[in-house]
């Protein structure tokens, strides 16, 4: 039978979803955090998912696109790739992101986060429509399931006294202790074996005790450690000595490229990042510099699932490690990371994911990590299903906020504890 893939609705939701005081070398995360649905709907009723980052700037790129998708097939993912979004380049380039430690922002990856949401909803539709996983439309998996890391972070125990928040039972984490057991509780819930520390928050020596304390709690388990750039090459290199024995990798612990490369030339410890080669266009000197040992890839502002696939292969070519980073997420994007992660061969370390500090998603059934992996779902395209009730429940949310909280903004978060918080000047340390 023909389907009739032509996209004959577009919906985009806009929501706010809870999220815990995680502190990071900007600030802390807000009680809500913006992330934004996206649906499309075939000809034949059909439809497909996608999620982004939820931000103004990307709805005010969605929301043209969505318009002018009707009448396109959910298969013309590269023509989807070729309209141009005009996004003003003068009010991107260069900026500080607010809540993002994902890089120097960009025109391009602007663009490139708000078409990677339609391409996984495309591609979630073309599954639905073909009766096919989307893994399958990517070449076919080569695992069963995804091994993650369980991302620690320093956290207080709750948001600020009058900050409207949930309330969540991880506990606070500001100094070792905190850290080892947080680490055991998402040992206990999820089944992790890998560990990464967000860093950037404490001075260095405290980091150091922490990677430490993790290393003598959970013997031979790789540890990671990301300070999102906060420390300069000396004090770089000073870590990585001092831990070089218990790390898999060193993540970010210089900003930029060239700083990168200083730490690298200077210690045995690989570094990671997602921070410094965070487009096609910044690969040829991070490589040619050997500035980078492992790339994290994220597929909102990478561009999608196949533009995964391609930065894989760039990184195999060039014998760099390719994994997967991670912001604040939800299901439909663990399930796209699944989906495409199981198809890349070369993934040797374990995937990031915030997931399990999400308490609230806008599936019918949560995805479960089981001893610290995400099962690869072989149902037709990403797998998950819609809770719509939740889905209007968190748009609610989104509606009924002043504005306040629509763009993420660790800074100001972390200004309603420490009024006189500035974000930090690099390296801080
Ligand atoms: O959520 O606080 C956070 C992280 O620091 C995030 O903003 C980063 O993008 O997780 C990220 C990272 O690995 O750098
Ligand atoms: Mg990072």
């Amino acid at each position: 039978m023909t389907r009739d893939l032509t996209i004959a609705e577009v919906r985009l939701t806009p929501i706010l979803v809870a999220d815990p005081p995680l502190l990071n070398t900007q600030g802390v995360h807000q009680p809500y955090t913006p992330r934004l649905i996206v649906e499309l709907v075939t000809a034949d009723g059909v439809t497909g998912f996608g999620e982004t980052y939820g931000d103004t700037k990307y709805l005010e790129l969605a929301r043209p696109l969505a318009e002018r998708l009707t009448g396109r097939s959910v298969m013309d993912v590269n023509g989807l790739f070729g309209i141009d979004l005009g996004v003003d380049a003068s009010r991107v380039e260069g900026q500080v992101d607010a809540g993002g430690l994902r890089g120097v922002q960009s025109a391009d990856k602007l663009r490139l986060s708000v078409l990677s949401a339609f391409e996984v909803a495309c591609l979630d539709a073309q599954g639905k429509a073909l009766g096919l996983p989307v893994h399958a439309l990517l070449g076919g998996k080569v695992r069963d399931s995804v091994e993650y890391s369980a991302y620690l972070f320093y956290k207080w125990a709750r948001h600020p006294a009058g900050v409207a928040c949930e309330q969540d039972d991880w506990g606070a984490a500001l100094d070792p202790a905190g850290v080892v057991r947080q680490a055991r509780l998402l040992k206990e819930r999820h089944g992790f074996t890998s560990f990464k520390l967000k860093g950037g928050v404490f001075p260095p020596d405290e980091e150091v005790a922490a990677v430490r304390a993790l290393a003598e709690a959970f013997p031979g388990h790789p540890l990671r450690l990301d300070p999102n750039g906060a420390w300069s090459v000396e004090t770089s290199l000073k870590v990585a000595k001092e831990l070089g024995d218990v790390l898999e990798y060193l993540e970010d612990p210089a900003l930029g490229t060239a700083a990168m490369a200083e730490v690298s030339a200077g210690t045995a410890v690989p570094l990671a990042t997602n921070m410094c080669v965070t487009t096609f266009g910044e690969i040829k000197e991070a490589f040619t510099r050997d500035a980078v040992q492992v790339v994290l890839c994220d597929h909102h502002y990478w561009g999608g699932l196949r533009n995964t696939r391609q930065l894989a292969a760039v990184c195999a070519a060039f014998g760099v490690g390719v994994s997967m980073h991670s912001n604040t997420h939800l299901g439909i994007s663990l399930a796209a990371m699944t989906q495409v992660a199981a198809t890349v061969p070369g993934l040797h370390h374990a995937c990031d994911s915030h997931y399990p500090w999400q308490s609230e998603d806008v599936l019918t059934e949560r995805l479960r990590f089981r001893d610290g992996r995400v099962a690869v779902l072989d149902a037709p395209g990403l797998g998950v299903e819609l809770d719509r009730d939740e889905l209007a429940r968190l748009h609610r949310r989104w509606a009924d906020d002043d504005g306040a909280l629509r763009d993420r903004d660790d800074a100001a978060a972390m200004r309603v504890a420490e009024p006189g918080w500035r974000q930090p000047v690099m390296p801080r340390w």
